[in-house]
């Protein structure tokens, strides 16, 4: 028996449907942690998204017959993946499918920060646009600049492949170096230390999962040592950076500004970015596409059907040490 805990594409839930023992979830609304519970007191699969969080708690109350959780998602910063795999608990996600149109909404705020894409609709929209002048909201040239990548796992090189394409100079901090080959056809300068890679950049851009190491890893010190002309472009998770800091630190032009796709506590954006101008905020948009969705269904259903057929799943997830 499958549990959806959310509204997917339709023909997913069809295929879900005609394959398995399947509860559907018809509104929109996520379902209630009381309602998690249960799920998984009689179930033997949930598919949940970046929306429920599965923790210890929820974990240590699973029915004996609770098997797989098949994330409906790249990362898996929702699920405890220790605890799960612990307690026997396969768990999956839904890789590559979703690398370019993610790489694509991170290019969008890399290309509208700069040039105050969004102040300009705003000012057109509002009528406070005086007309043509040579001074009129001046942006920053993107060709030639130097854009530094935090994780050059897939959606990282997508980006920089992308960023090439637009004259950017490629430099990434990774925990591990990237292969020749990669640095090579990238033509990306490797950082050692994340502290002197931010210090040097005109752009930052995120691509690392969220995990405990990585909280706030653009703490205040970090994001002090950006240049005042510097932008910060986020579309992994948003405890990745201290938002709070980002905000002061925009406010007190000592950043450029900042273009962030995902943020600390969704629906509580902090009020310091969410009321600058020089931010352009977007409500979690990365996969946004309707192919990603169908894709990231189809990973989610061959997941679920290859464990219901007793093989290992081909997106098995492991905890972040194994
Ligand atoms: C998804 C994401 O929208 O896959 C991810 O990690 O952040 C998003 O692209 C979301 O996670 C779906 O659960």
């Amino acid at each position: 028996q499958v549990i959806v805990t959310r509204k997917l594409p339709d023909s997913v839930e069809t295929r879900l449907c005609e394959l398995f023992d399947t509860q559907l979830n018809h509104s929109d609304s996520p379902l209630s942690r009381d309602d998690l519970v249960k799920a998984m007191q009689k179930a033997e699969v949930l598919i949940p998204t970046v929306t429920d969080i599965i923790d210890k708690s929820l974990l240590a109350n699973t029915g004996p017959q609770f098997r797989l959780i098949a994330n409906f998602g790249n990362g898996v910063d929702n699920i405890d993946v220790e605890t799960a795999v612990q307690r026997g608990i396969t768990v999956t996600n839904t890789p590559n499918v979703l690398t370019e149109d993610t790489a694509d909404f991170a290019m969008a705020l890399l290309l509208a920060v700069p040039r105050r894409l969004t102040e300009g609709v705003q000012a057109v929209q509002n009528h406070d646009w005086p007309g043509w002048s040579p001074n009129y909201m001046l942006g920053q040239r993107i060709s030639g600049k130097r854009l530094g990548i935090i994780g050059l796992g897939r959606i990282g090189q997508a980006v920089a492949r992308r960023a090439r394409a637009f004259g950017l100079q490629i430099h990434y901090h990774n925990r591990r170096r990237a292969t020749n080959k990669i640095e090579h056809e990238l033509e990306a300068t490797y950082w050692d230390s994340l502290d002197q890679m931010l210090s040097r950049m005109d752009i930052i851009s995120v691509h690392c999962p969220y995990t405990p190491a990585t909280y706030h890893l653009l703490s205040a010190r970090r994001l002090a040592l950006l240049q005042p002309h510097a932008y910060v472009i986020n579309t992994a998770r948003g405890a990745v950076i201290d938002e709070a800091a980002l905000g002061r630190l925009i406010r007190d032009e000592k950043i450029a500004g900042a273009g962030l796709d995902v943020f600390e506590k969704e629906l509580e954006i902090n009020a310091e970015l969410l009321n600058s101008k020089k931010v352009v905020l977007a409500p979690h948009l990365g996969s946004a596409t309707m192919e990603a969705r169908q894709d990231m269904g189809e990973r989610v259903i061959i997941n679920v059907k290859t464990f219901a057929d007793g093989h290992q799943p081909p997106d098995r997830v492991l905890p972040a040490h194994l």
